[in-house]
């Protein structure tokens, strides 16, 4: 057995923290609050998703494969938090069990308290997203989206849709609530994709 050379006996290191920084972010290790009106409590026997004709109660929800994933976030107002762990179900699963998207392009998330995002099924599927229902091993406290959010790390966090209850299927593109104010439709951290025309 020839010996085992020194940097060829595991994975290769993650990259150093400053490369998983897109342009123009910083590093924060607490977890902001970001929320555009006060954060809503739905009790969780009245709480229900719903993707075009489907819906799951909680108790159908927790029932469906879940996945634990560890992602970087970053915000447009320039906050990135690395290794975030949550756990929820994949869009993929989602979109699956609802019977498969027709023809639909995009799905406009919507939530208690009103607010919207957009987001092109492209962005949703292959296992980029999923319906997060914990954060750090601990049921997802409100403030940053429980009962359950949408979590798209690839892309900024505004569309990462806190207290989510139901996908709209759309045959072409919508602007939702901070897309109709100026902010890019697709929003690329690494494009620094912020605003309409970026
Ligand atoms: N329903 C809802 N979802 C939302 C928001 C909101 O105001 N309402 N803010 C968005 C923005 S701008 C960001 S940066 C993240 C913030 O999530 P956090 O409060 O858990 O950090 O939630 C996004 N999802
Ligand atoms: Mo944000």
């Amino acid at each position: 057995m020839p010996p085992i050379s020194r940097g060829f006996q595991g994975r290769r290191p993650p990259p150093a923290e400053s490369e998983r920084l897109p342009p123009g972010q910083y590093l924060v290790h607490d977890f902001p609050v970001l929320s555009a009106g006060p954060t809503p409590r739905t009790p969780l026997d009245r709480w229900s998703f719903t993707v075009g004709a489907t819906s799951w109660s909680w108790e159908a929800f927790q029932a469906l494969p879940s996945e634990t994933v560890t992602r970087d976030i970053h915000c447009v107002t320039k906050w990135s938090k690395l290794g975030t762990v949550w756990e929820g179900v994949a869009v993929d699963t989602l979109l699956e069990a609802a019977g498969g998207t027709g023809g639909a392009t995009h799905l406009m998330a919507h939530c208690d308290g009103g607010y919207t995002t957009n987001l092109a099924l492209d962005d949703v599927t292959g296992g980029k997203a999923w319906v997060a229902y914990a954060f750090d091993g601990a049921p997802l406290e409100p403030e940053h989206g429980g009962p359950a959010r949408l979590l798209v790390p690839h892309l900024y966090f505004w569309k990462s849709a806190k207290w989510l209850r139901s996908f709209e299927l759309l045959d072409g593109d919508q602007p939702g609530f901070w897309e109709a104010f100026g902010y890019h439709d697709r929003g690329d951290p690494w494009l620094e994709q912020r605003y309409q025309g970026d």
